[in-house]
């Protein structure tokens, strides 16, 4: 493998440069080249500043994420940081891309740091479950102060060069080129005193305003709720302010080997691969060429196809939208823009984008302005008959090589296709509401899609901002089906004596963002109902023909006054005692942990189903679904990681304790001590 650092000689300044596809990640050989360019840069008399840069699309995009869970080698990024910043020469870092993590750290090390106005930095480590690990949450808080190191640190968000340069965390944004400006500015600093962070005064805001360690914690407590990483991150900024340098990184590298040795990094950073890994489709032909893409038509203007309409419309990507009335065509529409002007007000996006977007879209009654459409998306009503009928009227009016898509949640897509002269261009988006907003998008192969017409949709899912999942064909794909055995067991669960509000609760607990009665009430208790008020056989029936139709008619499970946070109705558990009796299943006392295996473990073994029927391809892309679909709580890192984490002989004992299913495919993995992620 050929080294990837080199140095090139520009007179009295050496370049030492990184090239280390994709993201310059910093390896041990990128680390041991740095190590070995600097130690050449005091050796050398003839030089008298240093530019550390990186070839490729972007500066150090932070440590190897592979390397950690490998023994390591030496030198470790904190001592060639600590070397970087000792030398006796100015030390300038070059930056372009996004100088993340170590290589926001390696910057902060060095000197001075300069960046093209598109770069971007950060300290993403809090994603993957750890703080920064070599002195950035010591040395950031000192160049630029508490507060504005609390938000780069404790979120993990990026921030741009412009920003950089406000907080003083960059010396310049230069226009032009990177290495002649760095160069240049480099020169600029021979014989000047050598500014290092380390050496700067703590950081005073954090100790005059000790408050704004609890005001950020207080302002972002529903995003950080359960995950570890942000408070410590937060721990180790006070700490900068507090303890000498070097005590400060002591306690940094205490947190940091705390949250290494836990389960929430090894879950997040199984997700961060598995997020990558599901955009890949397995066995596909290496010369497979996605179809462009130009215009989309969306057959449906309800909120689905609206929703469906923006994430093209966002995307620079023309659409034509089609109704049956004009009615519904003018309420589609309007909706859509008052989605875009909501979003304009909150300053996330400007009135000339507003405008652009809509200026994109067009509005028809008729099929055929669909004609010239490269992809046509089908968001109407969950009926198979209905879809059927879209599908064969677009059939005769689209172009020869144009795809069919049906937004269906869990109809068969083979169906579908067979009412078509061109299965092979048919598949499933299955987007998620509000489809606008949420990422994930289930990407339904039909048995005869063709692979460039699935790569198409995959690559178009990036372009549009979603993360995709390949799914074969079932009822209910992987997330709806996993979603109905946690539903079942929930209906069960309240007919033997749980309350609505306690399994709620127990979800809520384990870091969903609602339990399986408020999801029903927020989606509206009367999705699917029959609609006669007259025929009660349900639970469902009797909440409906009690008006109880959720948030929407302000009761369902739950009672709504002003706000959205419901609270429990003695008329709905009278309806449900009603119920529970008719049942003969008794009622008792059930405890929450038996809650939470009866809704979870099901899920485990109809996604280990769901595996052994080739309906996902991995393991991972379930979590994948169920983290973006569903808000399974990142920090576990999805039904499959965590059932591993809980360990599979458990579920198995768990599930059989309870008089429940297990797969053949789960209890071989459980008896063979296998994991069902890697
Ligand atoms: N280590 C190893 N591989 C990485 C990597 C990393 N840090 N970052 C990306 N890759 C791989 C990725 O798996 C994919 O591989 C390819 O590069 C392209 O990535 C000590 C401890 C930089 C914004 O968290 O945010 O430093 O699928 O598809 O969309 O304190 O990658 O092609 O085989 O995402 O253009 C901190 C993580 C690490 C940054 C580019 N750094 N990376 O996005 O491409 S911890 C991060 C990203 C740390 C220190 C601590 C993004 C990106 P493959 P991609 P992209």
């Amino acid at each position: 493998m050929t080294d990837p650092i080199r140095t090139e000689r520009h007179d009295d300044v050496l370049v030492i440069i990184s090239d280390n596809p994709p993201v310059n990640a910093l390896g041990a050989a990128v680390r041991q080249g740095l190590e070995r360019g600097i130690k050449e840069a005091e050796a050398n008399s003839g030089i008298k500043a240093v530019v550390i840069r990186c070839d490729g699309r972007t500066f150090f995009a932070g440590a190897d994420i592979t390397e950690f869970t490998k023994p390591p080698v030496q030198p470790m990024l904190p001592e060639v940081c600590d070397l970087i910043e000792a030398c006796s020469k100015p030390v300038i870092a070059a930056i372009h891309g996004t100088a993340l993590g170590g290589g926001c750290e390696v910057a902060l090390a060095c000197h001075y740091r300069i960046a093209v106005p598109s770069a971007k930095l950060g300290l993403p480590e809090v994603k993957l479950g750890l703080i920064p690990g070599a002195a950035g949450t010591q040395r950031l808080p000192r160049l630029v102060g508490a507060e504005a190191a609390l938000p780069l640190v404790a979120s993990g968000d990026p921030i741009s060069a412009k920003r950089a340069k406000v907080i003083g965390l960059l010396d310049a944004v230069v226009e032009g080129d990177l290495v002649e400006e760095a160069i240049r500015f480099a020169r600029g600093r021979i014989g000047k005193p050598i500014p290092r962070t380390s050496e700067l005064a703590n950081n005073r805001d954090g100790i005059t305003n000790p408050a704004i360690f609890d005001d950020f914690r207080q302002a972002n407590a529903r995003k950080l709720r359960g995950f570890e990483a942000p408070n410590a991150a937060i721990e180790a900024v006070k700490a900068a302010g507090e303890l000498p340098y070097a005590q400060g990184v002591q306690r940094e590298r205490e947190l940091f080997m705390q949250l290494m040795m836990g389960t929430q990094s090894a879950a997040m950073r199984h997700y961060f691969f598995a997020e990558r890994a599901a955009n890949k489709i397995d066995n596909l032909p290496a010369d497979t060429q996605p179809l462009p893409i130009r215009k989309v038509g969306i057959v449906g203007a309800g909120t689905m196809g609206g929703g469906i309409s923006m994430n093209f419309l966002s995307a620079g990507i023309p659409v034509t939208v089609l109704e049956m009335e004009d009615s519904a065509l003018e309420r589609g529409t309007g909706i859509i823009r008052k989605n875009y002007e909501s979003t304009a007000k909150k300053g996330r996006i400007t009135a000339e984008q507003v405008e652009q977007a809509m200026s994109l879209l067009t509005p028809t009654l008729e099929y055929i302005d669909l004609a010239d459409c490269d992809l046509v998306i089908e968001a109407v009503y969950e009926n198979m008959g209905v879809k059927q009928d879209v599908f064969r009227e677009l059939d005769k009016v689209v172009k020869d090589d144009a795809i069919l898509a049906s937004n269906t949640s869990y109809l068969d897509i083979n169906e579908i296709a067979a009412v078509t002269s061109r299965p092979e261009q048919v598949l499933g988006l299955h987007f998620f509401s509000p489809a606008n907003v949420m990422r994930l998008l289930e990407v339904v192969r039909g048995d005869r899609t063709r692979p460039d017409v699935l790569a198409t949709a995959m690559a178009l899912a990036k372009k549009i901002g979603k993360v995709a999942v390949v799914s074969g064909v079932c009822h209910g794909f992987i997330g709806n089906r996993m979603l109905a055995k946690r539903q079942e067991q929930a209906n069960a669960l309240i007919m033997e004596g749980a309350k609505y509000w306690e399994i709620d609760e127990v979800m809520v607990e384990f870091g969903f963002p609602m339990g399986p009665f408020q999801m029903a009430d927020l989606a509206g208790i009367d999705i699917g109902w029959h609609r006669d008020p007259a025929r009660v056989e349900t639970v469902r029936d009797a909440l409906c023909a009690a008006g109880r139709l959720g948030q929407k008619a302000g009761k369902g499970f739950y009672d709504y006054g002003d706000g959205r946070q419901g609270t429990p109705s003695e008329e709905v558990q009278e309806i449900i005692t009603r119920f529970s009796a008719q049942s003969g299943k008794g009622s008792r006392d059930i405890a929450a942990e038996e809650i939470r295996e009866r809704l979870l473990y099901p899920m485990v073994n109809e996604g280990a189903l769901i595996l052994d029927e080739g309906i996902a391809q991995r393991a991972s892309d379930i979590d994948v679904v169920w983290i973006n679909g569903y808000g399974w709580p990142l920090y576990t890192g999805g039904p499959m990681f965590w059932a591993d984490t809980v360990g599979l002989a458990k579920v198995v004992e768990g599930l059989e304790q309870h008089g429940l299913p297990v797969s053949g495919y789960l209890r071989q993995k459980a008896e063979a001590g296998e994991r069902l992620t890697r």
